[in-house]
């Protein structure tokens, strides 16, 4: 597949998504948003790979939606055209994604973040949601999400003044789940990636669907679906396998069934 405004490759079992509007700073623009559903849908269905990563670049993960694509546009426009109904995309990936930040990570940008299921975040990385600065406010999840992840308070603050966080914060408030060393960035969202492309996929994409749950309903639901989850687990070989494995003190080789 050839795109415009990402590049995709593959490592292994990981797949690799990179936004790639640097002039822009990576602003989400409706071609952009096109391809990465592309690549996120091919990647998703191709058995060989087992996890995603999705990054940007080393200043700009993202400065969010492109704003020169939706200053002009009316009330009846975004309504009539559900606009940026692609924006949800994302959530009906099966595999995990990792989104691997560096550089501004803004608007639209920080909610793609967190619509992922790992936030990696290089020691540059800077967070906010300043759509308020624009006279609109987060439109692709940030309002839910962001207080889902890190409280009312404290996302009240983020989206009520625009104010930006650095890593170290987005790391304390639970934003992202470690702060690495921005040249090492990629290198460790790859070997996060590994670890998880070398267990079950079947396991995986439950245990994804299971946490992601916790999320969506509430917890006396949540717990039902995990039980439902778990049991249907002891259908697969891997299940025999990962357990037998442990009892014989040796690595148990996953077949994804
Ligand atoms: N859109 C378009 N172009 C952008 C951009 C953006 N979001 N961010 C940066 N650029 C462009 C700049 O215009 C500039 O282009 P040229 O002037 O060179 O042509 C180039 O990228 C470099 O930017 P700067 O010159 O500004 O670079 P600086 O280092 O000085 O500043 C910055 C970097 C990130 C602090 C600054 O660029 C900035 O504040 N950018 C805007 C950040 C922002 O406000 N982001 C939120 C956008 S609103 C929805 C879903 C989602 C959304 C809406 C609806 N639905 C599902 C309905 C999301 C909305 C948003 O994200």
């Amino acid at each position: 597949m050839a795109f415009e405004t990402i590049l995709v490759e593959t490592k292994g079992a990981v797949g690799i998504i990179t936004l790639n509007r640097p002039k822009a700073l990576n602003a989400l623009n409706a071609l952009l948003i096109r391809e990465m559903n592309a690549a996120l849908s091919t990647f998703d269905a191709d058995k060989a790979v087992g996890c995603i990563i999705l990054t940007g670049g080393d200043k700009a993960f993202a400065a969010g939606a492109d704003i020169r694509e939706m200053k002009d546009m009316t009330f009846r426009q975004v309504t009539e055209e559900n606009f940026l109904e692609e924006w949800d995309h994302i959530n009906t990936i099966r595999k995990p994604i990792i989104a691997a930040v560096s550089g501004y990570c803004l608007g639209g940008g920080f909610e793609f973040a967190l619509a992922a299921d790992i936030l990696i975040a290089a020691e540059t990385a800077r967070f906010a949601l300043p759509e308020v600065t624009l006279g609109v406010i987060p439109g692709g999840g940030g309002t839910q999400r962001l207080a889902h992840a890190i409280g009312k308070s404290k996302a009240m603050e983020m989206i009520l003044s625009g104010r930006m966080i650095d890593a170290s914060e987005a790391e304390r408030l639970g934003v992202a789940a470690r702060v690495v060393p921005s040249e090492k960035l990629l290198e460790e969202a790859i070997s996060l990636a590994e670890k998880i492309t070398n267990l079950s996929q079947p396991v995986i994409t439950s245990a994804k669907r299971a946490v992601r749950a916790a999320f969506e309903m509430p917890l006396s639901e949540g717990l039902a679906f995990e039980r439902k989850s778990i049991h249907a687990l002891f259908a697969l070989e891997d299940q025999k396998e990962g357990m037998a494995a442990f009892l014989e003190k040796r690595k148990p080789i996953f077949k994804g069934k």
